[in-house]
């Protein structure tokens, strides 16, 4: 297998479907599931502040405090499970990441709005790359007009947001997508929710916050 390119225009991504083999998928999944405190956080939606529908935590360096949704957030320390996969992460990427949002969706229910990763802490053209665990989940991009506005999720069904989604990729256990150059520019992404049955699954989107 290995990288797979993802063609889409005035957009760099590539996506491994089996970056992180399934028996390490697996004992990180785990080890994330017990060890990450898990919190939710406030986001805003349509002007006002509500619960995200999902379970969150940000991670990293003592001094990549990060802001988004209207919200700064303080690092929990890296949890040892993640440091060697960080790594790991670097080297596939050539790129450093200082801190990881990891998002646990615990059913079909749990969602993320239509978004970009613009926030200013990560500056014009950040990497991020976004490694899943568990169950497998539809994410979706769709091309914007390319003017950077303030992080601001939409709601999380597919439905309500308008025109179709540009792509729509299966992100497996153990999958790595990798986003770069001026997709966040370019594209807002979502995973929606599913009325199918799945289990839980956890995200982990790796960034670098410039302080
Ligand atoms: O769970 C996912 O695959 C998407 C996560 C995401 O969009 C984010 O962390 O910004």
């Amino acid at each position: 297998m290995g990288w797979e390119s993802i063609e889409l225009p005035d957009a760099e991504i590539a996506l491994d479907r089996a970056w992180l083999p399934e028996p390490e998928a697996d004992a990180l999944f785990q080890a994330l599931l017990d060890t990450v405190p898990w919190q939710v956080h406030r986001i805003r939606l349509f002007g006002r502040e509500v619960d995200s529908p999902r379970l969150s935590c940000w991670i990293g360096d003592p001094d990549a405090s990060y802001r988004y949704s209207g919200r700064r957030y303080e690092p929990h320390p890296w949890p040892p499970a993640l440091e060697p996969v960080r790594e790991r992460l670097s080297v596939a990427c050539g790129a450093g990441f200082n801190g990881v949002l990891a998002n646990l969706y615990r059913d079909g229910r749990d969602a993320m709005g239509w978004h970009r990763d613009d926030e200013r802490d990560l500056g014009p053209q950040p990497v991020i790359a976004s490694l899943s665990l568990g169950a497998a989940r539809r994410f979706l991009l769709k091309k914007t007009s390319g003017v950077r506005t303030p992080h601001r999720p939409r709601a999380g069904s597919e439905k309500k947001s308008g025109r179709p989604p540009d792509a729509a990729l299966e992100l497996g256990h153990g999958s790595l997508l990798v986003m770069r150059g001026a997709t966040q520019c370019n594209y807002r992404h979502a995973l929606p929710r599913t009325r199918k049955p799945v289990g839980p699954r956890i995200n982990l989107t790796f960034r670098q916050v410039l302080n």
